[in-house]
């Protein structure tokens, strides 16, 4: 069942339930310090979030696992959980909640089968095909993206995606749609009101002056569909 604009009426009641903003805190493979990323963490917790993701590429497991562990801590204390990028072996090993899997990760169809069903696993997309067989496959949300160019991820499709493909993906699936790359302030709600559940960011989180502030208006943008 759809609306007029192919909206669904309905929405699955996963594990995962979106709120407007999904910020992914991101670690450099050589971080020594985890203090700054501890702290940004709790400032976007003490606004509320939900939901964060840990993104470490190229981090050693050790080192990954040693941040997420105290990220799980911090996320629990406010009622909040983490989902770890790429790693589903940090993720299980974390005790976070979920794992954030890309087109060439570990396939959701073995990553569900070694998590089982209470573990959220996102995927990334950047059509409807992929969206369509993360759903199917079994995901609790998809990712989809770059929406605008990005410096964050430096193999990003490079063409952005529009605002009416992500329309057409929404009309697709009944799954949250976390929209990414390049996203900001300026640009959240057009992304929201073209049928994302969720903007998520790294760069415009990590460089905006008052983390704390900045959470708290991306949240309070939604929800923006009915
Ligand atoms: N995934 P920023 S774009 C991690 O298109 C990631 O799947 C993308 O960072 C995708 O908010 C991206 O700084 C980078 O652009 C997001």
């Amino acid at each position: 069942m759809s609306d007029a604009a192919g909206r669904p009426q309905t929405r699955p009641s996963g594990a995962f339930v979106a709120a407007p903003f999904y910020p992914i805190l991101d670690a450099a493979p050589d971080l020594d310090d985890p203090r700054p990323i501890r702290a940004l963490a709790a400032q976007v917790l003490r606004a509320g979030v939900p939901w964060l993701q840990l993104r470490c590429k190229g981090m050693p497991a050790s080192s990954f696992l040693r941040l997420a562990r105290g990220l799980v801590e911090d996320a629990a204390a406010h009622g909040a959980r983490v989902i770890i990028n790429d790693r589903l072996d940090v993720a299980l090993a974390s005790g976070a909640a979920g794992v954030h899997l890309g087109q060439d990760d570990l396939p959701l169809a073995h990553a569900r089968r070694m998590a089982g069903s209470g573990f959220v696993i996102g995927v990334s997309t950047h059509d409807v095909a992929e969206a369509r067989a993360a759903e199917n496959g079994g995901a609790d949300y998809i990712g989809f993206g770059p929406m605008f160019p990005t410096g964050s991820k430096p193999d990003a499709l490079s063409r952005p995606r529009t605002l009416d493909e992500l329309r057409a993906v929404r009309r697709a699936v009944r799954i949250p749609i976390v929209a990414i790359g390049g996203i900001g302030e300026a640009t959240a709600a057009s992304v929201l009101e073209a049928g994302a559940d969720a903007v998520a960011m790294i760069g415009a989180l990590a460089s905006a002056s008052d983390p704390l502030a900045f959470t708290r208006r991306i949240l309070a943008l939604g929800p923006l569909r009915g």
